[in-house]
């Protein structure tokens, strides 16, 4: 497994062809009565004015400040090579290396936020675009799976664009700008790892610890589909049972998600214990949760995936996170 590109496990036998333009909907340059029944929502949730606009019709999950366990300690390296056997269609070429990056597990202190519940899906992009504050999604050089082949290729794909699927094709730029748009940002590496994985720091994934590959959409070893019910992305939320502690959605699989760190494969040795993240230019982004088309390790609350910034494809979405005014940890 090339970790610059998504892993392809298994291929589907279905046709699908090309090209409609992103959908649209809300109004032009200010909010819908939906989206402000939202900011209102919100407000009150924050008990303050904290979200300059809003995005997500499901709304947020809060994840209480105070410290938790971040990485992966010796038993949990063994175990991710132990998942990896057994969900990647290679399983003779997992490597330890893929998961090294991951230790040590160390005890961090972050403060209190919100994150969305679901990745940010096509209709909420499409608001940001009609509203003139993001670029549609680069449809045209987006890399993608062609279903019918089982091979990657540059161009858009019939079916990708649906308004409840997570948006993908946008590079790290689009996520960044849609998050501030909606008045939050990107989470950091690990704000996202502590909204997947709790307060507890024994647990592998985000439901639990037992592997459950009908807990989430991932690339599976006996074709996509055949444990998840769906061949390609699927619809935000359709995993309840996959859920995280908090009742984030889709933190283990789907479509990957742009984080704000640059990487740094020694970032978990050196990061500071409060609110760490690494701002330090590097030449790729995290990436974090594993993605419809990758081996179920990919999905492990700790794995830690990379693209450069501009990259865009099939398999990387986002979702963001809102800072209370008066957060403490
Ligand atoms: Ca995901």
């Amino acid at each position: 497994m090339d970790r610059t590109r998504i892993a392809i496990v298994a291929l589907a036998a279905a046709t699908l062809s090309c090209c409609d333009m992103p959908r649209r909907s809300g109004v032009e340059g200010r909010p819908s009565p939906a989206l402000g029944h939202q900011l209102g929502e919100r407000a009150a949730l924050a008990g303050a004015d904290i979200w300059r606009k809003a995005s997500r019709p499901e709304g947020l999950v809060r994840v209480p400040g105070g410290p938790f366990q971040r990485g992966s300690d010796e038993a949990a390296l063994e175990a991710a090579m132990d998942l990896c056997k057994l969900t990647y269609a290679r399983p003779r070429a997992c490597q330890e290396a893929w998961f090294e990056h991951e230790a040590p597990r160390r005890t961090l202190t972050l403060n209190t936020f919100f994150i969305d519940r679901h990745e940010v899906t096509q209709s909420e992009y499409a608001q940001c675009v009609e509203a003139g504050a993001c670029a549609p999604p680069a449809w045209e050089r987006c890399d993608v799976l062609d279903l019918s082949t089982g091979q990657r290729r540059t161009g858009p794909r019939e079916g990708l664009q649906a308004p409840n699927l997570p948006v993908v094709c946008v590079d790290w730029g689009q996520a960044r700008a849609f998050c501030a748009w909606a008045g939050g940002r990107l989470p950091t590496e690990a704000e996202w790892e502590k909204a997947a994985r709790g307060p507890e720091g024994a647990r592998e994934l985000p439901w639990g610890e037992a592997w459950d590959p009908a807990a989430l959409n991932w690339g599976e070893t006996g074709g996509l589909g055949a444990y998840d019910g769906h061949e390609g992305i699927a619809p935000v939320g359709a995993y309840p049972r996959g859920a995280s502690p908090y009742g984030a959605l889709d933190m283990g699989g789907n479509v990957w998600e742009w984080v704000a760190d640059w990487y740094d494969p020694d970032f978990y040795k050196d990061a500071p214990e409060l609110n760490p993240v690494n701002l330090k230019p590097s030449r790729h982004k995290g990436l974090r949760g594993g993605a419809w088309s990758f081996a179920g390790s990919g999905a492990r609350v700790a794995f830690r995936h990379l693209a450069a910034p501009d990259r865009v494809e099939d398999g990387v979405g986002f979702r963001c996170v809102r800072i209370p005014k008066e957060a403490s940890p």
